[in-house]
C-alpha cells in the first residue's frame, strides 16, 4: 500500500476542528455544509494510495518525475547545506525513494529518521533501507507530522535537516502550511535545514490536465472517496451520478478538486440524508501552486531563511533549502 494512506494532512484553518473528528462525523460536518466539502486525507484508504501511485506515473502528472529529476540532478549541490553528522529527518514519508537521492549524495548523513502514522509501513520501509545503505542509523518514528512529535533521544546532539518532497505541503491551506513550516522549526530546533519541494504557477492548461488525466485515474481516485464512504459508512452514493472535476483557480492560486452531482438526488451515509442539486459539488481538494519569491515569503513568515532554490528547466517543480 502506498504511503500517502498514511499522511494525515489537515486541510485548512476553517477545518481545523475535523481533525479530531472520526471518519462518520467529519462526513456528516463536510456534507452537512454550504458549499459540501472534505478534508483530501479521506482519499487514501489502499485502493486511493494506489491510485495515487498511478498519478505519480501519468504523462501528465509533471511534479513526481520533474522533482526526482531536480533531486538527481543537485543532490550533490544539495549536500552542500547538510552539516557533518547530520540527521535527516524526512516529513510523512511516502517512499524512501527521493530520500535515497539525497542520502547517496551525502555521506556525511548519520541518521535517517522517516516520519508516518504507520508502524507497520514505517518497518517495512527501514527494513527495506537499511539492507541497501549502512553507515547510518535508521530510526523510524511512527506519528502524524502534522502534530507535534519527539524526534529520536540518539538524534538530539546531531544537527537536523528536515525533508518534505511532493509538494505535499501545497494540500495545505497557506495559513496551516505556515503553522506547519513553524511547527517543524520547533521541532527540528535552532540551527536546522529544510529541505522542500514546492510545485510552481504555470500555464493553466498544464495544471488542468495534471489533475484531469486522459486515462481517468485521477478521476478514478476522486471518486473512489465515494466508494470509502459506501463501504465504510453505509452510503449509498452512485459513481454514475457523479463526475470528477478539476481546474486551476488563478485568483486561489491553486486547483480545486470536486466532485459534482450530474442530477438532483439525495444520498443518505452516515446515518444522515444529504440533499444536492444538479451541478452541486463536494469540494475534495485544493493543491495550493506558489512562485518561488511567493514560497519564500511563506517560508520567511514562518521564521526561516530561504537559502537555496532549484528548478527544472521549465520552471515546473522547485526545491528549495530553508535555514533557521
Ligand atoms: C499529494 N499531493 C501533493 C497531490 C497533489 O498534487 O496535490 C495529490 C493529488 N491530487 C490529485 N492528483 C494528485
Amino acid at each position: 500500500m502506498a504511503a500517502l494512506a498514511r499522511t494525515a494532512l489537515r486541510y485548512s484553518a476553517r477545518h481545523e476542528a475535523a481533525a479530531s473528528e472520526t471518519f462518520a462525523e467529519h462526513v456528516i460536518h463536510g456534507l452537512g455544509d454550504n458549499p459540501k466539502w472534505l478534508s483530501a486525507k479521506y482519499f487514501y484508504d489502499s485502493t486511493g494510495s494506489d491510485l495515487f501511485e498511478q498519478i505519480t506515473a501519468l504523462p501528465e502528472y509533471y511534479p513526481t518525475r520533474t522533482e526526482l529529476g531536480i533531486l538527481e540532478k543537485n543532490a550533490r549541490a544539495m549536500s552542500a547545506y547538510i552539516p557533518l553528522a547530520a540527521a535527516l529527518v524526512e516529513f510523512g514519508t511516502g517512499s524512501t525513494r527521493k530520500a535515497r537521492i539525497l542520502l547517496n549524495a551525502a555521506p556525511q548523513v548519520s541518521a535517517y529518521v522517516p516520519v508516518d502514522i504507520s508502524a507497520e509501513f514505517l518497518a517495512q520501509e527501514a527494513a527495506a533501507l537499511r539492507r541497501d545503505v549502512s553507515n547510518i542509523a535508521i530510526l523510524p518514528v511512527a506519528a502524524d507530522f502534522t502534530r507535534d512529535f519527539d524526534l529520536p533521544s540518539q538524534i538530539r546532539a546531531r544537527p537536523r535537516v528536515g525533508f518534505f518532497p511532493g509538494s505535499t505541503i501545497g494540500n495545505f491551506e497557506p495559513e496551516d502550511a505556515a503553522e506547519f513550516l513553524r511547527q517543524a522549526a520547533r521541532i527540528l530546533g535552532h540551527g536546522s535545514t529544510m529541505i522542500i519541494g514546492i510545485d510552481l504557477i504555470k500555464d493553466a492548461a498544464v495544471l488542468n490536465a495534471a489533475y484531469d488525466d486522459a486515462a481517468g485515474v485521477t478521476a478514478k481516485f476522486n471518486l473512489n472517496v465515494l466508494t470509502r464512504m459506501n463501504r465504510e459508512l453505509g452510503g449509498n452514493f452512485d459513481l454514475s451520478a457523479f463526475r470528477h472535476r478539476a481546474f486551476y483557480n488563478a485568483e486561489g492560486r491553486r486547483i480545486e478538486m470536486h466532485l459534482e452531482s450530474l442530477k438532483a438526488q439525495t444520498v443518505t451515509v452516515a446515518g444522515r440524508r444529504f440533499d444536492f442539486a444538479t451541478g452541486e459539488t463536494i469540494h475534495t481538494e485544493n493543491s495550493y501552486k506558489y512562485t518561488v519569491d511567493s514560497f519564500r515569503a511563506l517560508a520567511e513568515s514562518a521564521g526561516w531563511r530561504p537559502a537555496a532554490t532549484w528548478t527544472d528547466e521549465k520552471g515546473y517543480f522547485s526545491i528549495h533549502v530553508l535555514k533557521i
